[in-house]
């Protein structure tokens, strides 16, 4: 399968708002009023209580609708450490309506969007031009923030600058100092799909900065120190440190899915008001639905735990008793918002020529599944918690099942039996 160049922005910090892993919960302050409360209830496992006040809008949603600018300055008020993150959600926001406008606009004759780019990234895929686009897209957003200080992607293996002279020149490793936060990309997930038209999506992952993390103007690739690597590996925290993740995804509507480690939020563009509106405030994953999601043309290569679980889901003998629809798009943010919205399982494990699978545990595996958890789902290899994983590289690759809590469950179960 073709793919698309992933990218990592790096965006880094002068003060800590989010000290603490989803472990080691923050105090939180509010603004309580009528309007305003926290979402506390079916906090996942090993995530004891958010760290951030939710806001809750009611009335508001019934009338009016509330857009995700307005979600944000309500977010920024009720917590206000979190401030500099309504500016980077608003390049996200308008990053996520560019790329939306342009896989629309791909299929149009005066377009130039589709196919090939005729260049191979860096882990030797074939990059589809909308993946080069919308990188580009990203990037420029991001970079116009005045956040945003250094971006690693598939096809430039380790973090480079996108704000300082360098900024041009992909290759080049720079840096910015006074910024905020690490965040993740993966502009066009699921690019594959783009030219018949089926759904893709962005996926964004923010982390918090180091705040000791100091880089000179000389580190450039094997110019820097090991400290200054370390600093700009800070791209490689688990899961538990994320801050924020999101995904877009472009299909009969444009959606953004956000959650800020207090519940998930969905958002719907409202293409003549050019915002995104809030549509499914504290989304919750059902349980109990005869969904699976899976590339099952691997079953017979997959580990003997999944295979004997799918087994069973498809022929009526598992734990429910029921079979199961299967439903695969090959585009994870479309699986995933279904499993999402519907309940079920998706999954995309390791096999006997991948053992890592294909999703990439940075920039695909740990946002998603932190949105997963968020919606009281949940997200493992079939033996660990995904968002536990601490990587090693950039484009590593993990293993992975999520959705429903009580499916994640019989797969874990039969790791755990070693069935
Ligand atoms: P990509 O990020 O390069 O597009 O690849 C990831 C995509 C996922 O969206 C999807 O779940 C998977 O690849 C589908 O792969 P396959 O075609 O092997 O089923
Ligand atoms: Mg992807």
């Amino acid at each position: 399968m073709r793919t698309s160049i992933l990218s990592l922005a790096v965006v880094v910090a002068t003060t800590s708002a989010f000290t603490t892993t989803h472990n080691a919960p923050t105090t939180a302050f509010a603004r309580t009023t009528q309007l305003y409360s926290a979402v506390t209830e079916d906090a996942p496992p090993a995530m004891a209580k958010p760290r951030t006040k939710a806001p809750i809008f009611d009335e508001v949603c019934e009338t009016t609708g509330v857009t995700l600018t307005r979600f944000m300055s309500e977010v920024a008020m009720l917590n206000p450490e979190l401030n500099e993150l309504t500016t980077l959600f608003g390049a996200i926001d308008t990053a996520c309506k560019a790329i939306s406008n342009l896989v629309k606009r791909s299929q149009l004759p005066s377009s130039e969007t589709l196919g090939y780019e005729g260049a191979v990234n860096i882990q030797g895929e074939d990059q589809k031009k909308l993946d080069v686009i919308t990188n580009d897209v990203l990037k420029r957003a991001l970079r116009f923030t005045g956040k945003l200080g250094v971006l690693a992607s598939e096809e430039e293996d380790e973090p480079v600058d996108v704000v300082g002279p360098n900024s041009g020149k992909a290759t080049e490793v720079i840096f910015e100092e006074g910024d905020r936060y690490v965040a993740v990309f993966d502009p066009l997930d699921g690019s594959s799909n783009v030219d018949a038209g089926c759904p893709t999506g962005t996926i964004i992952g923010i982390y918090e900065h180091d705040e000791n993390c100091e880089l000179d103007d000389d580190c450039v690739g094997d110019e820097c120190t090991e400290e200054e690597a370390r600093c700009l590996a800070n791209t490689l925290q688990p899961g538990t440190n994320l801050v924020a993740a999101a995904y877009c995804l472009y299909s009969s509507s444009t959606f953004f899915c956000l959650t800020l480690g207090n519940g998930v939020y969905l958002f719907a563009l409202d293409e003549q008001l050019g915002e995104f509106v809030l549509t499914k405030p504290d989304v919750k994953i059902p349980s109990g639905t005869p969904i699976m999601s899976f590339n099952e043309a691997n079953l017979e290569n997959w580990d003997a735990p999944l295979k004997g679980v799918v087994q069973g889901w498809r022929d009526g003998t598992g734990p429910s008793g029921k079979n199961f629809s299967s439903r695969y798009i090959g585009a994870m943010v479309g699986d995933v918002h279904r499993t999402l919205l519907y309940g079920g399982i998706f999954g995309y494990p390791g096999d006997k020529k991948n053992v890592n699978g294909k999703l990439r545990l940075l920039y695909e595996g740990a946002p998603m599944s932190f949105i997963m958890e968020q919606a009281g789902g949940a997200a493992s290899t079939g033996t660990t918690r995904v968002m536990e994983i601490v990587p090693e590289i950039v484009h590593q690759r993990v293993p992975m099942v999520m959705g429903s809590k009580d499916l994640v469950k019989e797969v874990t179960d039969a790791y755990a039996a070693g069935n």
